[in-house]
């Protein structure tokens, strides 16, 4: 192989339990997201547009999606010999215990691959967040501090600041203090789960303390506690701009409602920055004499009858006449039949809804899993 500056690892192995009913058959990564998107094509967009072009995609659960989503990496312009995408399954040999430890852990079984370019430095990035990020010019900071380990982070709400690693900085952006998780967080500034490494370094730490018998299952919990506490230097990256962990049906819902905001910072018109994906070949969508559509995204291979207000169809929806869609996400392949009322949904993919159906949850996310056929519970 030849040897690279650097190669991006990407986690795309969680279980997702708490996506439920669109992560029974695929990856999270792997969900659908604003009509015609997967939601790991911003993370491979964001690497082609920076120029990573050796990524390892790390999976797990339910690849088989994911792995036909990605190919031989095309859309990205990673068909290439030298370097390009792969994907890294977890060790045929592996015990069932060992599948199921974190992400540090992840990445360990995985060296070799990263190895065989010799690179400087590893960018680790999770398969499952939606944003826009220009990762050289998070190298460029690592390189002029003389980081060991640049965390890419961000201010977020207080209240939610449990959910994330959690950090204090000195005035030069040293990391002086790093918490996961914390139940009283001392700061709103959080990481982002994105990682530059010196590779020699993290296979050093890696390699010591395993061999020691220390637990270096997770990054959060165990990596970067020992690069701080060895004294490297640790560093963080401010982020600006929109970032959603789209963890939760609530947040996968709210990005996917952004991308319909004109005045939303996702912004996917975004000519300088674009985010690829794997093109269905469609006929085009075809809007019916009763179609009454506002403030919607559409994809090809649609046919609506109904009424759409700010909702986002994907390939091969068709919507009857007489039916009303609100703030609402439709996944592939789903037919809503006549007459159906249908308020701040997710639909997912190859689900058929009858005639007549009332689809609301007064104010919460009501939720149709793939493939099933609704019936309203009375
Ligand atoms: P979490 O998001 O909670 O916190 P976690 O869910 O463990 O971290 O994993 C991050 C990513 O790695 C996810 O995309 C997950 O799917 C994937 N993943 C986990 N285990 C994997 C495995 N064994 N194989 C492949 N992929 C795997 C992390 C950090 C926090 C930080 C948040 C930001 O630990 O400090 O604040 O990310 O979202
Ligand atoms: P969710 O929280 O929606 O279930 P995540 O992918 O964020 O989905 O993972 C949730 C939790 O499960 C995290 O704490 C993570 O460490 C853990 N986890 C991630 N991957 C695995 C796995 N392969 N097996 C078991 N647990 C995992």
């Amino acid at each position: 192989m030849m040897k690279k500056e650097i190669i991006a690892m990407i986690l795309a192995g969680g279980q997702g339990t708490r996506l439920g009913k669109f992560t029974k058959n695929i990856a999270k990564p792997a969900v659908p997201f604003g009509g015609k998107y997967r939601i790991i094509d911003f993370v491979l967009s964001n690497c082609a547009n920076s120029g990573m072009n050796t990524v390892g995609v790390l999976t797990q659960y339910q690849p088989l999606i994911l792995n036909t989503h990605i190919g031989i990496g095309s859309p990205w312009d990673m068909d290439r010999n030298d370097g390009g995408v792969t994907i890294l399954q977890p060790y045929a040999s592996a015990t069932e215990e060992k599948w199921f430890r974190g992400t540090a852990h992840a990445i360990y079984q995985n060296f070799s691959y990263i190895d065989d370019y010799d690179p400087d430095f590893v960018l680790i990035l999770s398969g499952d967040h939606i944003y826009k990020m220009n990762y050289e010019s998070m190298l460029d900071f690592h390189k002029e501090q003389e980081a060991a380990l640049t965390i890419a982070v961000l201010e977020v709400p207080w209240d939610e600041a449990p959910r994330f690693g959690i950090m204090n900085t000195d005035s030069e952006l040293r990391i002086v203090e790093f918490e996961e998780k914390p139940k009283n967080p001392k700061s709103n500034l959080a990481s982002m789960g994105i990682y530059i490494f010196n590779w020699k370094l993290l296979k050093k730490y890696m390699n010591e303390k395993i061999n020691a018998g220390q637990d270096m299952d997770d990054f959060g919990k165990n990596v970067i506690p020992a690069f701080l506490d060895g004294g490297e230097r640790v560093y963080a990256y401010r982020f600006k701009g929109y970032w959603k962990d789209v963890g939760t049906l609530e947040s996968l819902w709210e990005a996917n409602m952004d991308l319909l905001d004109q005045n939303s910072e996702l912004q996917i018109n975004d000519r300088s920055w674009k985010i690829y994906s794997k093109n269905p070949s469609m006929p085009p969508h075809y809007l019916t004499k009763t179609a009454d559509v506002k403030d919607s995204l559409l994809v090809e291979g649609c046919i609506v009858h109904g009424k759409i207000r700010r909702s986002i169809l994907s390939p091969k929806v068709t919507v009857g006449e007489g039916t009303e869609i609100y703030d609402s996400v439709i996944m592939e392949n789903v037919r809503i039949g006549k007459n159906c009322i249908i308020r701040k949904a997710m639909i997912g993919s190859g689900a058929v809804i009858p005639d007549d159906s009332v689809i609301d949850e007064n104010g919460e996310i009501a939720v149709v899993g793939e493939y099933e056929i609704y019936k309203e519970e009375k």
